[in-house]
Parts: C-alpha cells; structure tokens; sequence
C-alpha cells in the first residue's frame, strides 16, 4: 500500500517532466502562421509594406496574446554617474555605475547599471548589454568575481564595452512578489489587463530605460548596442530587439520555448508547462494557448521577423533538449522571408549545423554548442565575431 502511494506520489510529481517529448519522430504535423500574410489575407512583398502593415499587426499580436503592453510614458528619468579615476583590469577598462531613475505620477524605480568601457579603443564604442537573470555576482563590478556569463575581461580585450542590469530592479522573478517593481510602482493600470505587462515585459522594459541612458553617454555608440539574454534572460532580449528598434542587434542565448524556438514543434519545454511553472512571465491571455500551440496567432519565427533587418543570434547547447535546439534554428530559416523583403540572405544552411559548429553570417548566427544549458566564453567568442561581422 505504501509502495503504492509512493509510487502515485512520484508519478503526479514527475509527470509534467515525462510528458514533455524529446523524439524526434512524435513532432506532431504543424503549419506555421505566414508571417507575409496580413490578418485580411493580403500578402506582403516589400519592406514598406513589412513596415507600415504586417510589422506594426505582428508586434501586436506579441503584445496582446504572450509578453504584454510595452508602456513607453514616464514623466522623467534621472542618470546618477559614478565612475572610477582608477581604470581596472590592467589599464584596460574604466568602471561606470549608474543608477537610472525612471519617474511616474510621483513613483520612481531604480535601476543599477554596471558598465566597463575599454581605455584603448576609439569612442564611441559599440556595447553589449546582458539582461541578467541570474545572481548578481555574475557581474561583479569590483572583478573579484569573474564569471563566463559575463566576461567582462574578454569583450574589454576584443573592443567593445560591456555592461549590465539585474531583472529583480524591474520585477522579482517570483510569482508571487513580480508585480513589486516596475508594475505596482510605475504602471499598475497593466495589472488589471489580460494583455498587460508582466514579468518579462518589465525586464524588456528596463532594457529600454538602459537604452535611454546610453543614449546620453559620449563613449558609447547607442547606435551599436546589442542586447544579450540568455534563457529567460534570452526570451526577454527577443521581446526587448523586437519592440525597441533603437537596438541594433539581439544575441538570445538557449532561450526556448517563448524564446527563440518554434511552440508548435511541442518539443521539450511546451507552453502549458511555462504557464505553470512561471505563471508571471507572460500576460493572462497566453494561458489559453496551453497545449494549443495551434490556436496561436503567432509562433516565434515572427518574434525573429520582428527584428529585421537587424542581426539575431540563437544559440542552444547539445544537452539542452529542454529547449528545443532543432526548433530554434528552424524558427530562424522561417524568420528568413522577411529578411529577404530587405534584400538579406541570411546564411544559414538548410539543416541545423553540428554541434559545436557555428554558423555566423552579418545577419543570422547559430551554434549549438556541446554541454548544459548556460552562457559560457564559447558562447561569448561567438558572439564577438558575430558583432565584428556588422
Ligand atoms: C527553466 C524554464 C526555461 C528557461 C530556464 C532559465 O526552468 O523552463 O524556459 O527559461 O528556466 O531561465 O534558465
């Protein structure tokens, strides 16, 4: 009877897990949505048509039916610079902290910057900017720390600045203290929608009030900012390329399912499972997509298209079926069409490369590197060739 009991126990724990399919052969038949065709049935054939119809219809499809409003009102907001007299690493790097404030009808959130700009090479410079969804010591100010998921030492050597903010500044990643920040603070009209912002629509939020800062700051080219995320982090930087146009490049590390990876696939993470486990990452109105990836207007090709005709890479690791990495390169080969309207090819081969063996084109990069579901300097050496490139 004990065993029993344990046995239901074990099963209703582990069932949500065992019920994702990682076999290739039981990808159910699927038809992706045509991201050239308007919701009228016209069909797209020039960027200006891209931009003034489809583009604007898509974007809000993202809004209403997975990641929320993007309010774009504050009343004003604030940069408080700190910076070193002492360049670090070696002479190599000066350290600037800046605390953005950003103001509305008397509430304010803050969030901290933390920026390396290299000494040696010409200003403005290009920079990447990680949205960081994990711990805080990943991007250390003080060096003491030093983490492959923000390599800071490396992208100073190659050239390029490097800086950072920590989602819990816009919105806890919890489901239960989410709305503490940017949501009950700044826009807590968006808590009573079904299409409102949620978690990772503040982080891409945040993003932007980053942005708006770079665009005040003389050694940086806000024209070359290129926003990294990596999983959560990744779906975030997706959804920041894809409604701020100011970025010039996103970089979506193993970021799957309502990331970079195809839903309809139904292949590791699916979206019933998200809704669940992370019930505060997208709007109420994504909910009804759970185990119906069908009845999605959207499917996460066009979150790529979005971006066009700026540069997006995908990664994925050889372990992290979970994420789909079959299902992410193939979201990128659907994303192509609409590079094309601008004349893009993309580079990429008609199979998903090797492990280990990266595609990186001016437009498109993948790679699937070998290993755990992380961001590592393989992934980081892959992104610096990348941005050279454009
Ligand atoms: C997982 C989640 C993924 C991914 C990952 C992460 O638990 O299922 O969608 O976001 O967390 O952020 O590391």
């Amino acid at each position: 009877m004990k065993r029993i009991t344990l046995f239901c126990l074990l099963l209703i724990t582990c069932y949500p897990a065992l019920a994702q399919n990682y076999d290739e052969a039981k990808v159910p038949h699927y038809t992706l949505p045509d991201v050239l065709k308007t919701t009228s049935g016209k069909t797209i054939r020039n960027e200006e048509k891209w931009e003034k119809l489809r583009r604007p219809e898509v974007l809000k499809l993202f809004e209403d039916h997975i990641y929320g409003q993007m309010p774009t009102d504050y009343d004003s907001i604030r940069y408080a610079l700190t910076e070193d007299d002492q360049p670090l690493m070696n002479g190599k790097a000066v350290l600037k902290q800046v605390g953005v404030t950003v103001f509305r009808k008397g509430k304010s959130v803050l969030i901290n910057v933390v920026l390396f700009v290299p000494t040696q090479a010409r200003k403005p410079v290009p920079v990447f900017l990680l949205i960081n969804n994990r711990g805080k010591e990943n991007t250390d100010p003080t060096r003491a720390k030093k983490s492959e998921f923000w390599p800071a030492e490396m992208v100073i050597d190659s050239g390029f600045a490097i800086a950072a903010f920590h989602v819990s500044d816009l919105a806890p990643d919890n489901k239960d203290t989410y709305a503490t920040g940017v949501l009950q603070k700044l826009y807590p009209e968006q808590l009573t929608k079904d299409n409102g912002m949620k978690a990772i629509g503040a982080w891409a939020w945040g993003a932007s009030r980053v942005m708006d800062y770079f665009e005040t700051d003389k050694d940086i080219d806000s024209k070359k900012v290129i926003v990294v995320g990596h999983s959560r982090g990744g779906k975030t930087s997706l959804w920041a390329a894809a409604q701020d146009q100011r970025f010039a490049a996103c970089i979506t590390n193993c970021s799957g399912n309502t990331g970079a990876a195809l839903a309809r696939r139904q292949f590791g993470e699916r979206i019933s499972r998200i809704n669940t486990t992370f019930p505060h990452w997208f709007n109420d109105h994504y909910k009804k997509y759970n185990d119906k990836e069908g009845a999605l207007p959207v499917d996460q090709h066009m979150l790529i298209a979005l971006i066009a005709p700026r540069p997006v890479y995908a990664t994925n690791a050889s372990k992290d079926l979970w994420a789909d990495p079959k299902g992410t390169f193939l979201a990128l080969k659907a994303a192509e069409p609409v590079y094309a309207l601008y004349g893009i090819k993309s580079g990429l081969p008609k199979d998903p490369p090797g492990i280990d063996q990266p595609v990186i084109g001016a437009h498109f990069g993948y790679h699937n590197r070998e290993g755990e579901h992380n961001m590592t300097t393989y992934d980081w050496g892959n992104f610096i060739r990348f941005a050279r490139k454009f």
